[in-house]
């Protein structure tokens, strides 16, 4: 899609030097204690509700005021100022009933902001430009306003996604330079604000840099939704945002080990731009410009940063001392970061080579749990979130969800119980696997999770541009995927199959859809084996082999399978299932499966399993011999009723 040329200088500019963001909005408009009727001005005299706090309103009231703080911030050496329009949505807009002011207000305030921006550069001859500030909203679409209901939400992200839409929108036709996505406290708002931009980019047939950037209020260095800052990274970095970063909070110092953190991780540019330090008794703020500006120096000196600016309590002076203090320092490089399979729960998980591994938690399946069902047919599901938390305890990395069952509601099982897992930290910690046939049912759990999930799964099975499609969307809401070695012709049973699949499409996805070959994880198919019919006994090595061969061709792709499925044929037999599953894993793995759908907790170690029972396995997994099949059977005979319990 076309990039504006603005985006090209604003990148050229962004590497040769620190950039200067503008200061507070709010901070400035208070100074000039407007009353009620100033709010109103002649045009609103008979709105029926109060209009006095509606800041966002002033640029339709008082334009002056509001061009005249742009000018003063343009003048102290801000080469970015932000529009009036923190507010300007339709969800905020509803406190005054406004909201069908909504394109006016980011309209005008986007139309004024380029007026003083053009004025300044007249005066200066330094060229500003003008971010469309999108504030956070005063909804939060991953928490519960009713501490009685944890499942409850007050706002959609589909209301979020066509609200910040409709704001950028505006704010586009107004002439803005970039969109800045700020003061982000629930990283779910912020994916349905980026939803909502890249369908306003497509429909406008051109891109503007997007700024990102997320406020950490409480000292756990987390943000209101919970997320660490590497976890809010990597929930976010799909996006492609021009910057990522920090803003509002605690001031610089509170700040700082946040923004070191994002720093190192984030290979875009990175901005930062603080309050004027902690609130005070009365609410104010009350850093001088030479000590925020110290502060914020030593941010620049540190190497952390591209971009500064002021966020509450901040002001000319503040904007003008920080620009006096990063003038000709140099900014951050952009840091090249390994392509690593990056997920996140509230916090981040990377699939590193240490790893080799990655536990999936199957239970959490109500077609491979009787009991999970039972728990979500009756509505249990206190109990059913018990049943999370045990496969996170046990050692799952990341938890498989499955509502398909014919008798269910799925979509709705499924939104009520990511809901429900979101206000639970011991389990939201892990990232998760939306797993579904459907895809709207995968597509509305998508539209429940702040973090990095991955969907499961999608394939070629109705062709290459339903293919294209899903596979778009999925990208769209940030997720990892599963692909499931599936075409037109059926699932891939043979190995040769099984890589032809694959590779056709890792082929669409990096190629078509530029899809990062890190977040594709494919599944080639894990089959029953010793099930009687002679077809089967080869299924195992057919797909230790297409791993292998997979891997090789595909370095940073990832292979997953669901290992439960190899064992049908022993259900009831604990103690060998578990048997065959380390078996199988043991090759697998040393062939570059790294990442599994299995009961967690429940793997017992190669070395462990009884030798005779091992061999025996493996003759079957590996196929090696024709009476493997009656020979695992006669052993099994002996392990009845054993392996129940858990293995760690
Ligand atoms: N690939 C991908 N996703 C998948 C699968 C896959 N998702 C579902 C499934 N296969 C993986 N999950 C399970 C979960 C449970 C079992 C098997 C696979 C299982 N359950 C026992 C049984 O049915 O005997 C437990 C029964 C019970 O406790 O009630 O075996 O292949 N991408």
């Amino acid at each position: 899609m076309k990039e504006s040329d603005t985006f090209a200088a604003l990148r050229a500019a962004a590497r040769e030097k620190i950039l200067v963001l503008d200061g507070a909005m709010g901070t400035m408009i208070q100074q000039h204690k407007f009353t009620e009727a100033d709010f109103r001005a002649e045009r609103f005299a008979d709105w029926p509700r109060d209009l006095r706090g509606n800041n966002d309103l002033l640029v339709l009231t008082q334009p002056h005021a509001i061009r005249a703080i742009h000018l003063a911030y343009c003048d102290a050496g801000a080469d970015i100022i932000a529009t009036n329009t923190f507010s300007s949505t339709r969800i905020a807009q509803a406190d005054y009933g406004m909201e069908e002011l909504v394109p006016e207000l980011n309209f005008e305030a986007a139309r004024l902001a380029c007026e003083a921006a053009r004025e300044s550069e007249a005066k200066h001859g330094r060229r500003h430009f003008v971010a469309g500030a999108l504030g956070p909203t005063n909804r939060t679409a991953s928490i519960s306003p009713d501490v009685n209901n944890p499942g409850f939400r007050v706002v959609s992200f589909d209301e979020l996604r066509d609200a910040y839409a409709e704001a950028a929108r505006a704010l586009i036709d107004g002439g803005v330079d970039i969109l800045i996505v700020e003061t982000i406290f629930d990283t779910l708002n912020a994916k349905a604000a980026l939803v909502g931009i890249d369908q306003v980019f497509d429909d406008m047939g051109k891109t503007l840099p997007v700024m990102i950037s997320g406020t950490i209020t409480d000292l756990s260095g987390r943000t209101l939704s919970g997320q660490t800052p590497t976890a809010f990274w990597n929930s976010l970095r799909h996006a492609k945002p021009f910057t990522i970063g920090l803003n509002c909070a605690l001031g610089a110092r509170e700040m700082r080990a946040h923004l070191a953190e994002i720093s190192r991780i984030a290979d875009t540019f990175v901005c930062a731009y603080p309050n004027a330090g902690l609130p005070n008794e009365f609410g104010l703020y009350d850093e001088s410009p030479e000590y925020m500006a110290s502060l914020v120096g030593e941010f620049a000196e540190s190497g952390l940063v591209n971009i500064v600016g002021g966020c509450c309590g901040t002001t000319p002076p503040h904007i003008h001392a920080i620009a006096k203090r990063v003038a000709g320092l140099a900014p951050r490089k952009i840091p090249e970061i390994a392509p690593l399979l990056r997920l996140s729960g509230l916090e981040p998980f990377a699939l590193t080579k240490e790893i080799r591994f990655v536990n999936v938690g199957e239970r959490t399946n109500v077609t491979g749990s009787a009991k999970f069902r039972k728990l979500i047919k009756e509505g249990d599901f206190s109990a059913a979130l018990d049943v999370a938390r045990d496969q996170v305890v046990a050692g799952a990395q990341v938890i498989d969800i499955n509502m398909d069952e014919g008798l269910l509601d799925s979509e709705q099982a499924m939104v009520t119980f990511l809901n429900l897992v979101a206000a639970e930290p011991d389990i939201a910690r892990v990232p998760v696997m939306v797993d579904s046939s459907k895809f709207q049912v995968i597509e509305s759990g998508l539209k429940c999770i702040q973090g990095k999930p991955i969907v499961n799964s999608i394939s070629m099975k109705e062709g290459e541009e339903k293919f294209i499609e899903v596979a778009k969307l999925v990208r769209r809401y940030g997720a990892a995927v599963v692909v499931m070695a599936f075409d037109e012709q059926g699932q891939a049973d043979t190995c040769a199959r099984k890589i032809e699949i694959c590779s056709r499409a890792y082929k669409i996805l990096t190629e078509t859809v530029g899809f990062p070959a890190e977040d594709i994880i494919f599944d080639p198919n894990i089959f029953a084996v010793a099930t009687g019919i002679e077809e089967h006994n080869n299924y195992g090595v057919d797909f230790i082999e297409a791993t292998r061969e997979i891997r090789r061709r595909f370095p940073l792709v990832h292979i997953s399978g669901g290992v439960s499925n190899l064992s049908f044929s022993f259900r009831g037999n604990e103690m060998v299932r578990q048997a065959m599953h380390s078996v199988f894993l043991y090759h697998a793995i040393s062939a570059g499966m790294d990442m599994g759908i299995v009961n967690a907790g429940q793997l017992s170690v190669y070395e462990d399993i009884d030798p005779e029972l091992r061999e025996a396995c493996e003759d079957v997994v590996l196929n090696r011999r024709p009476d493997g099949t009656e020979r695992l059977l006669a052993l099994a005979e002996r392990f009845k009723g054993q392996g129940t319990e858990r293995a760690e």
